[in-house]
């Protein structure tokens, strides 16, 4: 009967993990929260900008989550928030833009695409489609860097999003293609031939540099790039808006009452 126990306080701990924390995230709270990665990312006609994020409700900021530009000639960008209603804007220079306003729910793991093949660019929530925009041709690249979180550009500071990211993903082919809707990835994206940035967030806490997963090896910096340029954190925390998320209450109780549930048949057959 103690394994009943034990199992209800693991089934418990397992179904809590993946709900409310990943392996290693990267916290922007402040909004100037940022990592300039080393090197510029090389796209032709087709692209897709994809992050595993979750906003925070203690935060409530808009802001880039993705922006690799250089004035009028390269722009590369994500930028969202959460909310009712969100944002969730898209934009590949000199092509064209995605500017939807989906409800974006705060304090829950979302998964933000932007696809661009060679006949639009298409905005995801969650796998389901909410923009498209005509479009074909291929997207410039520039000597601009790309940025995780805020940048300056517009000779003007702008701000990061608010919230976690999981893992980051930027790739030179369409990974969802033709509109439909799709699954997103269940775990971290592995690095392909395609892959021409991948972030996982997952290094200690105080690490000042990001790893880039993908062949190029283009890691990051936290914290630089523009003068009031700061960095976000490593955790594997997860505040969910300041207090814990329904679900997470709702599978402590589901193994709290699995292991009383064990507790109470061992002391009955004790009886
Ligand atoms: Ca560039
Ligand atoms: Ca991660």
């Amino acid at each position: 009967m103690r394994k009943i126990v034990v199992l209800g306080i693991g089934l418990a701990v397992a179904m809590v993990l993946p709900a409310s924390a990943s392996a290693g995230v990267a916290y922007f709270a402040d909004p100037y929260d940022t990592i300039q990665v080393s090197q510029g990312t090389t796209l032709g006609t087709a692209a897709t900008i994809e992050a595993r994020i979750l906003f925070s409700s203690s935060i409530d900021r808009v802001g880039y989550i993705f922006c690799e530009w250089f004035d009028s000639y390269e722009d590369k960008t994500l930028r969202a928030g959460g909310g009712n209603p969100g944002t969730l804007h898209g934009y590949f220079f000199n092509l064209a833009g995605v500017y939807p306003s989906p409800s974006i729910t705060m304090d829950t793991w979302h998964h933000l695409a932007i696809v661009l093949d060679n006949s639009a660019v298409r905005a995801y929530l969650d796998g389901t489609q909410v923009a498209s925009q005509p479009t074909a041709g291929d997207v410039a690249d520039w000597d601009g860097l790309p940025y995780i979180g805020a940048i300056n550009r517009d000779y003007g500071n702008q701000q990061s999003f608010g919230g976690y990211l999981d893992w980051l993903r930027v790739s030179d082919v369409a990974r969802y293609p033709n509109g439909t809707s799709f699954t997103p990835p269940s775990g971290q994206p592995a690095n392909d031939a395609n892959t021409q940035l991948l972030f996982y967030f997952d290094e200690a806490p105080g690490s000042t540099t990001a790893v880039d997963q993908s062949s190029y090896h283009r890691n990051g910096t936290l914290g630089v790039g523009f003068g009031e340029a700061t960095s976000p954190e490593f955790t594997s925390v997860v505040a969910q808006g300041g207090v814990p998320s329904l679900a997470f209450a709702g599978v402590v109780v589901l193994g709290l009452a699995l292991a009383a549930a064990g507790a109470l048949t061992l002391a009955m057959r004790r009886v």
